[in-house]
């Protein structure tokens, strides 16, 4: 599933001329993780999952208005770079940010609150799923126009270049996105100055109702959207969180090194409409089944702390019941928080410096 136009580790690129296939033994058998390590992904995927679930209830039943994408299925890609990302390094992303979020360190009961438009949201109430931040956590949000944030993270990059400081940028997108002018506009500055910037496509395979196929040039391989710019790229499998932290981990070490950006495209999957108003007509039930049964990043994880005896269905179960009593009380909260007064919509308009 993984190719690259790298074919090193970390240090210097090769540039993306006759790109090289990556060794796919290795990449289909990415290095182990020990037993913290899983118990740390199995946690973090679930926190993510129920807070989705959750966010889908709240949705249903009118407490929540507006957009709502929900992460479903893509657990571990977010987790993963998050296992890989050092504490100051940005990370920005689309609507599709709930994930981010949290990993970032906010607290779920006030995402959750963002959600249901209250004033102790991340956002006081007014920003709602689609425009969530998490400063202390170097979380940029959460933005609404498709592939804006693409720019916005080359430019975190570019602050961080020109102020010498030791931090890079995790800019994440779709593969819709992946097709804009802009996202083009960034790669050339980013490799034109060097910048430390991993962009990240989060290739679930469908924009809104359009397959890949129908709307992207060379659909299978993405990873090689930067090579007229001389950016490596990653092909990497997106449902298997070890995969995702390695390479992460490896693109960090690359853009760190001062190469420039890089490109990981990760292969993932949405198991939920692209928002909540979303039948999913364009796609069979069949399709949906398999990757829950034969990929799902949460049952890989599980189904290795079993075999390895590191931890007991129990324990596992204990787990999910200390996630869902935070989703549950973060969803409490959420629902009985109070809303933002009318003075709010004058405030935070402009910035003040
Ligand atoms: C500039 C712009 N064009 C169109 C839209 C409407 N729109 C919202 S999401 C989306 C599809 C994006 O798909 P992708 O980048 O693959 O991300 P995914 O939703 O799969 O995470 C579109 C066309 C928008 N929000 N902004």
């Amino acid at each position: 599933m993984a190719a690259s136009t790298s074919g090193k580790k970390g240090g210097k690129s090769t540039g993306t001329r006759g790109a090289r296939k990556r060794d796919t033994a290795k990449a289909n058998h990415p290095p182990a993780f020990g037993r913290e390590e899983e118990l740390r992904a199995l946690r973090d995927m679930l926190l993510v999952r129920r807070f989705e679930e959750k966010a889908g209830q709240l949705y249903g039943m009118g407490h929540i208005g507006g957009f709502l994408h929900l992460y479903i299925g893509q657990e571990a890609v977010a987790t993963g770079v998050f296992m890989a990302r050092r504490e100051q390094d940005d990370v920005i992303t689309s609507y599709r940010c709930h994930a981010q979020e949290l990993l970032a360190g906010a607290d779920p009961k006030a995402v959750m609150a963002e959600l249901t438009g209250r004033l102790p949201g991340v956002s006081k109430g007014k920003g709602g799923s689609m425009h969530m931040f998490h400063v202390a956590g170097h979380f940029w949000g959460g933005h609404g126009i498709v592939g804006a944030q693409v720019p916005l993270g080359t430019g975190l990059a570019f602050a961080a270049h020109y102020n010498g400081e030791d931090r890079a940028c995790f800019a994440f997108f779709g593969e819709g996105a992946a097709n804009q002018g802009q996202v083009y506009e960034s790669f050339n500055m980013a490799a034109l100055w060097k910048l430390p910037v991993i962009y990240v496509i989060e290739n679930n395979r469908y924009a809104m109702g359009t397959e890949i196929h129908r709307a992207s040039a060379k659909a299978e391989e993405l990873f090689m959207r930067g090579a007229a710019f001389g950016i490596p790229g990653e092909q990497v499998d997106g449902m298997d969180v070890r995969a995702v932290k390695d390479a992460a981990e490896r693109a960090l070490q690359h853009v760190l090194a001062g190469n420039g950006p890089i490109i990981l495209e990760m292969q993932t999957y949405r198991y939920r409409g692209h928002s909540m108003s979303d039948p999913a007509k364009y796609r069979s039930r069949e399709e949906v089944q398999k990757m829950r049964e034969g990929h799902d990043p949460i049952e890989q994880v599980k189904r290795r702390l079993l075999e390895a005896g590191w931890a007991t269905e129990e324990d596992i179960k204990a787990v999910d019941a200390e996630v869902r009593k935070v989703v549950a009380e973060a969803a409490d909260f959420a629902i009985s928080a109070e809303l933002p007064p009318e003075e709010e919509l004058w405030r935070d308009v402009y910035a003040e410096f």
